[in-house]
Parts: C-alpha cells; structure tokens; sequence
C-alpha cells in the first residue's frame, strides 16, 4: 500500500473518529460477515432463499430516495471552470461547509476503507478508486458494482494513482447533505445520504464526473453510455455505444433480446451505464464499461420488458425501497400483471393500495457477470471498437424515431441538443419537463459543458474511422397519448439501420435535420407496425423544428462565446436548411 493511501485514510479517521477501521478485501467471507450483520442490525432483509437466493431488501430513509443534484457541486478552483450547467463551491468553501459535518461523524460506527478497481484487471484503461464510507450497505453494493478490495490494490501495486471518495451518512438530513468533486484532487466529498448515486462513489461520481476531467487533460472520453454487441449473420460483431438520460430505458436497450435471432441477428451486453472510449491506434474509438454490475431502475422491469435482468437479479443481488411479497419475495409496478395481497410497501408498512407498492427510483443492483446476454468480450481489457453512437431522450413529439448526422461535427452538435422529459431518478424538480440533456451528460459532466463540447469535437479529428452518430426516440406518441413505436427488442430494427448506414449498405433520405430512413430501409419482417404509423414515426415538421432550433438557440446563450464556433456554425445551417 502506498504512503499517499495511508496517510490519507489516518487523516479521515482523525476528522471523523470510528471505532473501528476495517480494510476491505472483497472475500466471500468478509461479505457474508457484513451482510449476516445488517441482516441482524435490521438494515437489510433477507429474501425468499429458494427464489432468490443471497438477495436482500434496503429500505432507505424516505428523504434519501434518488440522486440529489441541487446538492451536487463541482469544486474546480474556479467557477468558469465548472461552467453555467454545475453548481459551483469554492474549495475552500466546500472544505468549511462540509468539515464539521465529517468531525466525529464516524463515532460508534465502523470505517470501511474500499479499494475498488474501474474497469477489467490489468487493462490499461482501469483506473483504481478507493472509497471511505461508514455504511456497510455501500460496502455490499460496491462490492457488486465494482471489482472491489485486493484486486483493486494488486492493480495499484506502489502507484500513488488513485481517486479517493469520502463518504459518511452523516444524519441523512437533506439539510446538511453535500456531494462536491474536487477537482484538482481528484476526490470527492459526499455526507448526508446513502443513496446509490451520491453515496456509490464509483459510479457517477468518480466514472463520469471525475474521470470526464481526467478524458479531457488526457484525451479520452468518459461517458453515460451503455455499449451493445450485435452479431450480423454472417457472424461480424458490431458495437453500439448509446446516451440516454437516466430513466430512458438504457438498462433494458443494453440486455434487448433480438427478435430477429432467426435471421440471424444477436444482441449481447457490455455495459449500460457508463463508458470509457479512447482512440485506438486503428483510428477507431474504443471503449470499456468499467463497471462489474447493474444499478438498475426496478419498477417497469418484468418478464415482458427485460427478461435478461430479471435472469440477472435472481441471486446475488440487492433490492432498494421496493415492496415485498408475504413470501418474501421482492416486487415492484410491471413485474408481474397480478398485485399479490399482503405486500409491504417500500417504507415496511402494509400495503394500502393509495400510492406505488414501490418507490418509482426503486434499484436492483446485481453482478453484470450474472446476465444471460453479457458478451464473451465484457471484460475484454482492449475494450471493443464503437461503431455507431446513438443518443436519444423522451419527446412525445417532434424527434423522429431515427436521424443520422452527415458528419461528426454534425453529431455533436445533434448530441448537444437532446432533451428528455424528467423523472423520479432526479429528486430535485418536477417530473415530466422537457430539458435539455447534452449527450445526456449534463448532471455529470465535470467541467464546463462547453468545453466538452469542444473536447468531443477534439475527439473527432483524432479519429479517421470515427464512429457514426445518431439520435433516436423511442417514445413519439400519437395524437391520444399512445406510443407509436413498440420499443424494447424493436429497437434492434433501428440499430441494424445505423449499422447498416455505418457500412453504407442502407439506403437514407435527407431531410433538414439529417438523414432518415424510409420504412422499406427499416428490417420490419414480423412486426405489424401500419404504414401510416410509420410515416408518423419518420416524420419532420419543418414548423415544429424551427421552434425546437429557437429553444437550442437560446440553451446555448448559456455558454457564451465559450460555445465552439462550428457549433453556432450548426445552428445556423440547421436553420437554413428549415428556411
Ligand atoms: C443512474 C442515473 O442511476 O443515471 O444510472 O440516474
Ligand atoms: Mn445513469
């Protein structure tokens, strides 16, 4: 272990005083230990063991349900840097606030100290975290989530080269919850909650927002993305890389099962969260998941919707704030068509039948080895070479079910622009507004989102094979609310157009916004979607698109003259060719 390492761990332990300090190893043992107590201290229980076995329910504190991004601050030195989209604390200022809710924050509790490993053992792109936290509850998760304890300081070895996370639930009051990133240090602060993405320091906190700054002084780039394997029939592997924002369905695009597999047509995952993409010396963009599980949205997943999660949460796993069945068994809205009586509700009361069974950001987290669609290369330490991206939001309306950009620097800029309605994964805000998401990186980007948007644009010119870009929307609906498009393993019909288009063998018509398909340029064969439909999904309002150029017009006064030239470049060309 390294001195660095040390002396960092014996200063927390000064500020936040346990009673004990425990190294994690990330044995069966040790975790076995750790779940056996909290099934005794009450902080998780044990589920039906013959249906699920090793699986357990956390009910959190009703007021730490889902990520709190007014709480989330990006200390950079300086405000400019943290640019217009983040909140900005001063470090100093950050260090003030949050100190005395760390001082004695630990007392009576036990200190765990994670070391945990981003990405594949021995792959050049992992980098290695270690995480302080005084929640067994994130210890278990991390453990799933992440290659966490030995493997992690084997990676190290005597390298200083590690990004530390302190975490402490401190009294979980909303009032006194911080979660800032220093930038400069690569470290990041979070007390007052102990929910997935502000206490998980791995996930969005180290692998997007941290490690997007790390991509930009380094030249890679790290991004909330699922990545897909589809195998063609004649048996080539082709890799999807896709940005959605949360809630949109990128866990269940990420497990689709093909309903094409008698053509031929597989579909494997690799990842559906994050991604970390880099150059490779083929000038193709190469990319691995550096997560090791799933920290999946429950409710909506069911046997219809995402069988390969439900194959992959039935052992091992670990349930947040859903309802359980009087057998034991976990349940949530859309996993099964029948309500079984007797539920307990996501607060451990008696179900009344007035509100959700299960809190809607309700979360599975389970081994990402477990899935039946996880590809033979998930953990391929080279990563895959990313042939299309695809970004997409919720519209209801305006944003046909595909477009495909005519050059890079018409991708970003169709990137830059998606917007999605808001959820439940965001507890700040109502849900069911439209704002703008930039390649659905906006509450975790690291830095100035302009800037990004010229690192993206940087990106492009070291590739000569970059990927091909696209924007999808899976959820255009008809004129009485109904969806137009069935979604789920459909998509797949979409894909194989972009894949297609990315080896130029399917055909495309060009419109103002970009290129579309026409519907006998789409797979169809056994799905009854009807012609007039079809056109519905495929079609551009020139009337409509010219409000929506406004509305990015004035996104992007936000950004000043810090907004890339080609970028205002786009717009305008966007709004010549609407006329
Ligand atoms: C997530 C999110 O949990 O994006 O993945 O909110
Ligand atoms: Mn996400």
């Amino acid at each position: 272990m390294t001195t660095r390492l040390q002396e960092w761990v014996d200063d927390v332990a000064r500020m936040t005083r346990p009673d004990r300090i425990h190294w994690c190893d990330g044995s069966e043992g040790e975790i076995e230990r750790l779940n056996g107590e909290m099934v005794d201290s009450g902080v998780l229980h044990a589920l039906n063991d013959d249906a699920y076995p090793n699986c357990y329910l956390h009910r959190s504190d009703p007021q730490d349900v889902a990520r709190t991004e007014h709480l989330t601050f990006i200390s950079s030195a300086d405000e400019s840097q943290a640019g217009p989209t983040n909140n900005w604390l001063s470090p100093k200022d950050a260090r003030e606030k949050l100190t005395p809710l760390y001082d004695g924050s630990m007392k009576g509790r036990t200190m765990y100290v994670v070391p945990y490993l981003m990405g594949p053992a021995g792959s050049p792109f992992s980098k290695v975290g270690v995480e302080i936290t005084d929640s067994p509850y994130v210890v278990a998760n991390l453990r799933i989530m992440t290659r966490m304890g030995n493997i992690a300081l084997e990676h190290l070895g005597d390298s200083d080269d590690f990004a530390p996370g302190l975490h402490s639930l401190g009294d979980l009051s909303p009032d006194r919850r911080f979660i800032t990133h220093f930038m400069d240090e690569r470290l990041v602060w979070s007390v007052g909650s102990g929910y997935g993405g502000n206490a998980l320091l791995s996930k969005k906190c180290f692998a997007l927002r941290i490690a997007s700054v790390i991509a930009r002084d380094e030249g890679w780039m790290a991004e909330h993305m699922l990545i897909l394997e589809v195998e063609m029939p004649d048996g080539s592997l082709k890799y999807v890389g896709g940005a959605f924002p949360s809630a949109c369905g990128k866990t269940n695009l990420a497990m689709l099962i093909s309903p094409l597999e008698q053509q031929g047509y597989k579909v494997r995952t690799i990842g559906d969260d994050i991604a970390w993409l880099a150059p490779g010396e083929d000038g193709r963009l190469w990319a691995i998941n550096p997560e090791a599980g799933f920290f999946g949205v429950a409710p909506g997943t069911g046997e219809d919707t995402n069988p390969n999660a439900m194959r992959t949460f039935n052992s091992n796993s670990m349930f947040t704030n859903v309802a359980m069945t009087a057998d034991s068994l976990p349940w949530w809205e859309g996993i099964s068509d029948d309500t079984p009586d007797g539920l307990t509700d996501w607060r451990g009361d008696a179900w009344t039948g007035k509100a959700p069974a299960s809190h809607p950001n309700a979360r599975y987290t389970c081994p990402a080895s477990q899935c039946p669609s996880i590809s033979p290369r998930w953990e391929d330490g080279q990563g895959v070479p990313i042939d299309v991206f695809l970004f997409g939001g919720r519209r209801a309306r305006l944003a046909p079910l595909v477009y495909e950009s005519t050059s890079w620097e018409h991708g970003v800029f169709m990137a830059s622009t998606i917007g999605s309605e808001t959820t439940a994964a965001q507890q700040s805000g109502a849900v069911g507004v439209t704002r703008r998401d930039p390649m659905a990186m906006l509450p975790f980007c690291g830095y100035h989102m302009a800037d990004y948007f010229h690192h993206w644009l940087d990106m492009g010119k070291k590739l000569t094979n970059p990927p091909k870009v696209f924007c999808v929307n899976w959820f255009r609906k008809d004129a009485d609310g109904g969806w137009l498009w069935p979604g789920f393993g459909e998509n797949l019909r979409v894909l194989l157009w972009a894949l297609q288009r990315a080896e130029g063998e399917a055909g495309a018509v060009e419109t103002p916004i970009g290129l579309l398909p026409e519907p006998a340029d789409l797979n169809l064969e056994g799905l009854s979607v009807s012609g007039g439909v079809l056109d519905e999904l495929l079609a551009v309002r020139r009337d409509e698109w010219r409000g929506e150029a406004d509305e990015v017009g004035e996104f992007y006064e936000k950004f000043g003259d810090r907004l890339p030239a080609s970028m205002a470049d786009q717009l305008s060309a966007l709004r010549g060719r609407l006329g």
